[in-house]
């Protein structure tokens, strides 16, 4: 699939202040400075579409990028991040599960893990909550850049492993990187196939005027 276009739309606090729409979306959730946004830009095409830092807890809201005016990637903020307060990581857990959970037109969400380090708990708590809730996700394991390659490839699956113990089941696992865009056209195609084709059944015919001159 070829990105054409790729736009901010808007940001929402909770569920209820979403924006009102029927096109699928695509949901990117993970720990803080996995690289959630930065993977959007990538998918995107477009460098400084959502927002990113190398400090933690850059991204607060539920942010909706929408694409080829069809399908929406949604930018979530991250958990885990330690110096967040308690009252303020309550707010994420109700907010984002809510979103997670109960929108209607989500279709898919990927939960972001780092291929730089080790299987680590609050992911693999995450995907049990996920699957519990009876979501469809996939993994994308990230930065894979940064080692080397068998490193990575190390880490990835030890987490795979240890989801298999823990008895979870992951549509898919996807390995990416945003800084070398390694992984996006498989990403991409797989998103493609998950989007529902618009039916021509309502497309309208040529305008008919025989009727005039009866
Ligand atoms: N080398 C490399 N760096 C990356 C990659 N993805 C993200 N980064 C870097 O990791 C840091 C965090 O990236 P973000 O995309 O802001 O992470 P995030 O998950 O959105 O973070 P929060 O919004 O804080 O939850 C930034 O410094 C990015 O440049 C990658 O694939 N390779
Ligand atoms: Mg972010």
């Amino acid at each position: 699939m070829k990105v054409d276009s790729a736009q901010f739309v808007t940001s929402a606090k909770d569920l209820a202040s979403c924006i009102i729409s029927d096109l699928p979306e695509f949901a990117f959730i993970g720990r803080s400075n996995v690289g959630k946004s930065s993977l959007i830009n990538m998918i995107a095409g477009k460098k400084e579409l959502a927002h990113t830092s190398s400090k933690p807890g850059k991204t607060q809201l539920i942010n909706f990028f929408e694409i080829n005016r069809a399908w929406y990637l949604v930018d979530l903020p991250g958990y885990g991040y330690a110096k967040v307060s308690k009252s303020k990581q309550y707010d994420f857990n109700r907010d984002i599960s809510a979103y997670l959970s109960e929108r209607n037109n989500l279709k898919h969400i990927f939960l972001l893990v780092d291929s730089q380090i080790d299987p680590q708990g609050g992911d693999l708590s995450f995907a049990q909550w996920l699957q519990e809730c009876d979501l469809s996700y996939s993994i994308i394991f990230t930065k894979i850049d940064r080692s080397s390659n068998s490193n990575a490839l190390n880490n990835a699956q030890c987490f795979l492993n240890a989801l298999s113990d823990w008895d979870l089941r992951p549509t898919k696992s996807f390995y990416c990187s945003a800084k070398t865009s390694k992984g996006r056209g498989l990403l991409l195609q797989w998103i493609h196939q998950q989007i529902p084709r618009r039916s021509k059944k309502n497309k309208p015919s040529g305008l008919n005027l025989d009727w005039m001159s009866r």
